[in-house]
């Protein structure tokens, strides 16, 4: 087919109407950005000569992705959430603010709220049996090597099935989710289980968008961070555990060499009594450093909707109904 009307001042007329540059009223932000979004689907739509089957079978996978609430699983696999990581490091890098640990993706599981503790806590609530027990700990530095005390560093990672906590409602309630606050020395510890990788649900909407693409939907095994500090730069960021065979495919692009740690299994007798342990584990240390600033936004995390987040925020109630 050789039709091509996207050029015709018919056609661009009408996007300029669709996307309401006539009328007084609405967002100016928002028009430039639909007029843009338009136009280059209208281009694609010509240039592919997509055709009406194409086009609606594409309506009804954004409805079943929306009816079930995973493009903020989609998003990922899709490369957005690294690509904004991307032009974040960007950003900081023209700001000059540089050096630090490096940051990655946040992902849509988060639950906001998890209990708090001094130095220590205990993540697991022991009910898994498939879990080896994992002791993970690090030490929060500034850039220039001085442990930050009271640094607030949160982590949230799955069970041994790839399953979170409040999106699994087979675990306890912050199962998995602690938030510990760096000791004198900066140091964070915590007991918790090693977590299994994550794979997309199958035959879910995100699984079919990943198939067309010939991809898959796992991830490695991993653990999420955000780290705080007055007068430093927030930290959302991730460990992989080094060994999985995702380690390096990651559905979710969210793998940098810096942040793959591997777990150190232990079996000496003395250090597991010394953890009050009762058996043998697997260590992972992971130290972090943040970069410093004096501006107040940079020094939280950038606001999104998220479960738990904001109860009066129809928004943040809505990312906790992801089916993940
Ligand atoms: C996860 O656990 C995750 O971290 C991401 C980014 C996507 C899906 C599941
Ligand atoms: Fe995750």
């Amino acid at each position: 087919m050789t039709v091509k009307i996207f050029d015709t001042p018919d056609v661009q007329d009408f996007l300029k109407t669709v996307a309401g540059f006539d009328q007084e009223g609405g967002n100016e932000r928002a028009k430039q950005i639909m007029h843009r979004l338009l136009s280059d689907l209208f281009k694609l739509i010509d240039d592919f000569d997509v055709t009406p089957e194409e086009y609606w079978s594409a309506v009804s996978m954004l409805n079943a992705l929306g009816g079930q609430t995973q493009f903020g699983l989609l998003s990922p696999g899709l490369g957005f959430d690294h690509y904004l990581d991307m032009r974040q490091d960007a950003i900081d890098a023209e700001a000059k603010r540089v050096g630090g640990t490096p940051r990655t993706i946040e992902g849509p599981l988060y639950v906001a709220g998890a209990p708090e503790a001094e130095g220590f806590a205990r993540m697991d609530d022991g009910k898994d049996q498939d879990g080896e027990t994992m002791w993970l700990t690090g030490q929060v530095r500034d850039v220039d090597g001085t442990p930050i005390a009271g640094a607030k560093v949160e982590i949230w990672h799955a069970n041994s099935k790839g399953g979170y906590s409040f999106f699994d409602p087979t675990q306890s309630e912050y199962n998995l989710r602690r938030t510990i606050i760096t000791d004198a020395e900066g140091r964070y510890t915590a007991r918790s289980i090693i977590p299994s990788g994550y794979g997309v649900p199958e035959g879910a909407p995100t699984d079919l968008v990943l198939k067309s693409l010939g991809r898959h939907g796992e991830r490695p095994a991993h653990i999420h961070y955000f780290v705080s500090a007055p007068n430093h730069l927030h930290l959302t960021t991730q460990i992989n555990l080094a060994g999985d065979p995702y380690t390096y495919d990651d559905f979710a692009f969210a793998t940098r060499e810096e942040l793959v740690v591997p777990a150190e299994r232990i079996e000496d007798a003395g250090v597991i009594a010394q953890r009050e342990l009762d058996g043998p584990f697997s260590e992972v240390v992971f130290d972090i450093e943040l970069a410093k600033t004096d501006v107040a936004e940079l020094q939280t995390r950038h606001a999104r909707p998220r479960a738990k987040e904001d109860e009066q925020d129809q928004h943040s109630q809505l990312a906790g109904t992801a089916k993940v």
